[in-house]
């Protein structure tokens, strides 16, 4: 059956709507009409490029069932798929492997997208990688990657490909580059001696272990040094005590040619 129309159906007859597919809970209903499902012929692989298109879109890839993806269109231009965004601290990130893989959490507030989906788009043309990040200040940061690409579960979702940095954050991602995903029930990591998952409280793509753990916890600004490098840190702008206001991770197909 045709997904679109289906969404098309539930939108003109609001007694359908349902607010969850795919896993995804829409748990703020008023916040509904920033729902745009995509229904007419065409079939999105990715977030739309037109300027002003944001919010939820239904995208299809292979072997994959369509899902719906938020959309980003203001932090640093049209077309971007945020595969991660972080906010405050309702939606715990400390979680274990078959959450990491299917994703969490609300699109309209904070989640993670899921290995497996972030594979599959990664995998379905280049992309490049934006992380934005924002502190209790009032200053924002980025770092961009020309290009993104991880692995699928037999791979350990392994972190193979990531291209050259621009930014004003420093680059904290290039330590992980070719690092496995770990989980705390996971250690994929390269520490024989630690499970780096369990030690920082988050999970990334560990190696021996982090510069940066934008899945540790949401500590709210400065922690104590107690707690060294557990928060949500990406230590070449505020350091390994430092855990950030809001993030987001966010992907773009290097070229439209597809
Ligand atoms: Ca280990």
């Amino acid at each position: 059956m045709n997904f679109g129309w289906i969404c098309l159906l539930c939108l003109t007859i609001s007694e359908c709507f349902s607010n969850e597919i795919d896993g995804y809970h829409f748990k703020e209903a008023g916040r509904r009409s920033e729902i745009n499902f995509i229904n007419e012929a065409r079939t999105l692989a990715s977030c739309p490029l037109e300027v002003g298109a944001e919010g939820v879109y239904v995208i299809t890839l292979p072997r994959l069932n369509p899902f719906p993806v938020l959309c980003d269109a203001q932090v640093a231009g049209a077309g971007y798929l945020v595969i991660a965004s972080r906010s405050n601290s309702s939606v715990s990130f400390y979680r274990n492997w078959q959450e990491y893989k299917n994703g969490f959490g609300d699109l309209l507030d904070d989640f993670f997208i899921g290995l497996d989906k972030l594979h599959a788009i990664t995998k379905s043309q280049t992309h490049e990688l934006y992380i934005h990040l924002e502190d209790f200040d009032g200053n924002t940061r980025f770092a961009r990657y020309s290009e993104f690409y991880i692995e699928n579960e037999n791979g350990s979702y392994k972190l193979s490909t990531l291209g050259a940095y621009t930014g004003d954050a420093g680059d904290s991602l290039d330590y992980q580059k070719n690092g496995l995903f770990s989980t705390y029930d996971k250690d994929n990591d390269s520490k024989p001696d630690m499970n780096c998952a369990q030690h920082y409280l988050g999970a990334w793509w560990y190696k021996s272990c982090h510069h940066s753990n934008l899945f540790g916890m949401y500590f709210g600004g400065t922690f104590s040094s107690s707690l060294d490098n557990k928060g949500m840190v990406w230590r070449h702008w505020r350091g390994g005590l430092y855990s950030y206001k809001s993030i987001k991770m966010m992907v773009r197909p290097k070229c439209r040619c597809a």
